[in-house]
């Protein structure tokens, strides 16, 4: 009897058949009936880092007078380990509003979108990157992402070295293909002759997207054990030795689909760091093979891990790489948080980090931030290093300078707001969500400020504001702004109903559980006010409240 044959899913043929990322992007580019692309290269877009979206609170109104959608591009620029410099900085600002709406939005991956860009300015606004040497490769699609990194310099005294291998990890895992340079750029065609295949991602690139972060303890900004591959850096007597390696982190689920799940990471072992770039681009390669095609909801690597087991899979990449994981080395997470205002590293210079509320960088109500960071850059005495908390440091500023930062921040508010919003406000993250991801069920980022304006007034009520709880809302079970992994959180469900979440710890190393489901926002404050009048009498000492959520038996 011969065996079935595996189905082949359609983003398994788009893929094979794009030759090298092309398909008719092109043309569908030039095809001025429509502000959309064709249906295909709608998904190859994602490989160039950009997304088609539509403006979803317009959708009724444009139906009625049968309109098409109001269609617009999303592009995420690639910066692994989230720093770019104070000219990257001004033409980013200068590229949001000539060509998107304004808003930077600093992502939970140490990156930066802007939304609302036509189809006609698509090319003029990576022309704009390019200019200044930014790109968009691979920041989406089925590659590896943005790798993202501790992001304070003040964190350790070899700062550098470890933020090196972000990018060094980003170029090892770079798609080959030139079709980025050549649609978006007019780089000339490499003939009619057939690009080699490429090495690592062949025809049909990874099952699924894949993401990797470096954290240095006791540093876990990035939530490293939420990515496919985490490396933790092994720091002894300021000496970089390697990172443990986890692998099988991942966040997304599916309403109703029991099969999915968030997982948090293992780590599998110690890997010195002349060999982590092999062991990392190994570690690719087996989910490359062994990896779900079939059903993209079971495509991450943390499926794969779970189907095949943690010792194959271990055991696996030191096959292909001949080198054995030698025992995890002892490490110890304190802090998921960024340490706002200024702070300075060993050798002198300072960092000053500044809250941005859902990494929104925009001018409104008469708080004008983005003119301030305007400011900053231009002062050039400063680089930008965005954070997985979505904030933003002004970093390695100079003892000279330091005064001049400064009095920008004052000027407009920005220290004011960074120094006196609530502890609950600046542990906040609420992914885009509502209008314009097409996968929202429930608002985000424009929500969460809101609530949390009637939160602060619960924690006030039980003498508990200057409690640094985490809090995080998404507008789906996809997990963008990494719900499962905070103190509350609040999954949407369907507008205005959002699942609750308890019991994760502060460090990051527990997932929560769902504690209520549907709840409206009268019921969302309900529980919390009844939950927090139990913390303030009952708790341990200085136990966190994800800790007491835990511990008192209310989550199954
Ligand atoms: Fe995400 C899909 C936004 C971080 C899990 N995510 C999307 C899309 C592209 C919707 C889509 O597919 O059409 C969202 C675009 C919204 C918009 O309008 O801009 C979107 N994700 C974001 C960002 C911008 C949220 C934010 O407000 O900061 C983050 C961009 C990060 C970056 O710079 O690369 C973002 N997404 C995450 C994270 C957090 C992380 O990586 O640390 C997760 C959970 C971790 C994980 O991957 O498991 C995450 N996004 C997803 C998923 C679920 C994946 C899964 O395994 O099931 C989807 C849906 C999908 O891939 O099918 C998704
Ligand atoms: Fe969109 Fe859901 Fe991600 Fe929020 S969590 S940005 S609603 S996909």
């Amino acid at each position: 009897m011969s065996t079935p044959e595996k189905k082949e899913s359609l983003a398994e043929k788009v893929k094979r058949l794009s030759r090298g990322l092309r398909g008719t992007l092109a043309e569908s580019l030039k095809d001025e009936h429509t502000g959309s692309l064709r249906s295909d290269d709608q998904l190859l877009l994602k490989f160039h880092g950009m997304y088609q979206q539509d403006d979803r609170d317009r959708r009724d109104e444009r139906a009625l007078k049968k309109l098409e959608r109001l269609y617009s591009f999303m592009i995420r620029l690639r910066i692994p380990g989230g720093m770019i410099g104070p000219v990257h900085w001004e033409a980013l600002h200068n590229v949001a509003g000539q060509n998107a709406t304004g808003t930077i939005k600093i992502t939970t991956r140490q990156t930066v979108q802007l939304h609302g860009i036509l189809k006609s300015k698509i090319k003029p606004t990576i022309k704009a990157f390019d200019q200044v040497f930014l790109d968009s490769v691979a920041a989406c699609g089925d590659v590896n992402r943005n790798v993202t990194c501790t992001a304070n310099p003040s964190t350790s005294p070899i700062y550098k070295e470890v933020f090196s291998y972000a990018g060094e990890i980003s170029r090892s895992l770079l798609p080959k293909t030139r079709a980025y340079y050549e649609i978006w750029l007019d780089e000339e065609k490499l003939a009619e002759k057939e690009e080699p295949l490429d090495p690592l991602y062949k025809d049909l690139y990874l099952p699924r997207k894949f993401k990797i972060a470096i954290a240095i303890p006791p540093y876990n900004d990035v939530d490293i054990l939420t990515n496919d591959i985490g490396l933790i850096a092994i720091i002894e007597n300021d000496v970089l030795q390697g990172f443990n390696v986890s692998i099988g982190g991942g966040l997304g689920t599916t309403h109703g689909n029991p099969d999915t799940y968030p997982r948090i990471g293992s780590v599998i072992g110690f890997v010195p760091k002349k060999d982590i770039l092999k062991v990392v681009y190994e570690i690719v390669t087996v989910q490359r093979d062994f990896g779900n095609r079939e059903d993209r909801k079971l495509s991450r690597l943390k499926y794969t891990v779970d189907r095949l087991g943690l010792d194959f899979y271990k055991a696996e990449v030191e096959k292909r790489t001949g080198i054995g994981f030698e025992k995890a080395r002892d490490f110890k997470f304190t802090t998921r948080t960024d340490e706002f205002g200024w702070s300075q590293d060993k050798a002198g210079n300072w960092h000053y980090t500044v809250f941005v509320e859902n990494g929104r960088v925009l001018d409104e109500n008469g708080y004008l931030l983005k003119t301030a960071l305007l400011e900053v850059s231009k002062t050039r005495r400063a680089v930008f290093r965005f954070t997985c908390n979505q904030n933003v440091i002004l970093s390695d500023i100079f003892p000279k300078d330091k005064d001049t930062i400064e009095s920008i921040l004052v000027k407009y508010g920005v220290h004011k707001k960074t120094t006196e919003a609530s502890p609950i406000r600046k542990n906040s993250i609420a992914c885009v969500a509502l209008s314009t991801c097409s996968l929202a069920l429930a608002e985000g980022q424009r929500y969460l400020p809101i609530l949390v304006d009637k939160i602060e007034g619960l924690l006030s009520k039980h003498n508990l504001q200057s409690e640094p709880i985490s809090i995080r809302m998404t507008g789906c079970p996809n997990g963008c702004a990494r719900p499962y992994i905070s103190e509350i959180g609040l999954v949407g469900t369907a507008y205005g109903k959002y699942n609750l979440h308890l019991g994760a710890d502060w460090e990051g190393m527990r997932l929560n559980k769902k504690y209520k489901e549907n709840l409206d926002e009268t019921a969302i404050l309900g529980e919390l006010d009844n939950l927090f009048g139990r913390f303030s009498k009952d708790r341990n000492g200085k136990e966190s409240f994800g800790d007491f959520t835990n511990r008192i038996g209310i989550l199954n």
